[in-house]
């Protein structure tokens, strides 16, 4: 397929943009270079999907689209930086020099290799903590202090709250801390953060009970198994019963021997949801959960009394090893 030069100067986007009308195209992009060409052009990828799918729109119409969304959060250095980074080029961090910036300790970084997850404390501060946790509860129509409000209907049966570019959230996805952290994990700076959503788990009560998500993986459970992240900011603090996030600590090391004992006509998933165990992790405002993907994982009824309220972000490398078969 022929790459067009585009308006934003993204070689790359074109041939996405071809490659979502075309049914079963064959000169798809690799799904890393697509994670980071939808991260770098901030969009997020169901709501590119979506737009994509229902509006069928023309190439231009795709870009200018883009540049509505994404709006002053596309600068020319940030543009400059996605090419360069799609072009071969070894980038830095977007958030400036990490030299300084206190990352994960040795204990901390002992506890990932061990765990398989990580707790980065005050990765964003109490106050960008609150900024989004307000943003949350106004776009949701809700009263942090009013526990009728917390089970509106603009929440659905759900615990993901569709808020993507509040500015809050927005400048905790450049917090210092959280760039220096995955750079550890990963081994490197070229990071590109995602667009997603924030997170509102309130109490259960009879008209609402806990919808999940309840022990699932969002990787390929297909070999070789490679390293990804996915993380969660908390918003306000989160107790162990407060619908915290939950894993299963130090599957990722044990994940090929358990697969071979999963019983034949059962899925990964089911048997992992009739035996496995999760443990539910406690953290502060402004606590980052860092997990490896390959963890069992998911989110826990809250029995507490306050909401958990979260942000959800991942950061990955411009190119990084990853395996195609889709296995679950
Ligand atoms: O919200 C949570 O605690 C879990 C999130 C989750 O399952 C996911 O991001 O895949």
């Amino acid at each position: 397929m022929v790459e067009a030069v585009t308006g934003l100067g993204i070689e790359q986007l074109h041939t996405y943009w071809a490659c979502q009308r075309t049914p079963g195209c064959v000169a798809r992009l690799p799904q890393d270079v697509e994670k980071t060409l939808l991260a770098g052009l901030r969009l997020n990828v169901l709501e590119t999907l979506r737009y994509l799918h229902h509006e069928q729109p023309s190439f231009e119409q795709f870009e200018t689209w883009i540049i509505e969304r994404s709006g002053s959060g596309l600068t020319e250095a940030s543009l400059d930086r996605l090419r360069r980074a799609l072009a071969g080029e070894m980038v830095g961090s977007e958030v400036g020099n990490l030299d300084h910036v206190e990352g994960l300790s040795a204990e901390d970084l002992a506890h990932w290799d061990e765990h398989g997850y990580v707790i980065l404390r005050n990765a964003v501060s109490a106050e960008a903590a609150i900024a989004a946790e307000s943003a949350i509860y106004e776009f949701l129509g809700m009263s942090r202090d009013d526990p009728e409000s917390w089970y509106r209907e603009s929440l659905g049966h759900s615990i993901w709250v569709p808020l993507l570019r509040h500015p809050a959230l927005v400048a905790n996805r450049f917090a210092p801390r959280i760039h220096k952290a995955h750079a550890q994990l990963w081994g490197r700076e070229d990071l590109w953060v995602t667009i997603d959503q924030g997170g509102l788990n309130p109490p259960e009560c009879d008209k609402w009970h806990f919808p999940g998500p309840h022990v699932h993986w969002d990787a390929t459970l297909a070999e070789p198994h490679c390293l990804e992240l996915q993380g969660i900011l908390y918003l306000a603090d989160v107790a162990e019963d407060q619908g915290a996030f939950s894993c299963v600590p130090g599957f990722h090391r044990t994940l090929p021997q358990w697969l071979k004992r999963v019983p034949e006509g059962t899925t990964a998933q089911d048997h992992a949801r009739s035996t496995l165990t999760m443990t539910p992790i406690a953290a502060k405002r402004g606590d980052m959960i860092i997990w490896h993907h390959l963890l069992p994982h998911g989110s826990s009824p809250n029995r507490a009394q306050r909401p958990r309220v979260a942000q959800y972000m991942s950061l990955r490398p411009t190119r990084y090893a990853y395996t195609e078969e889709w296995k679950n």
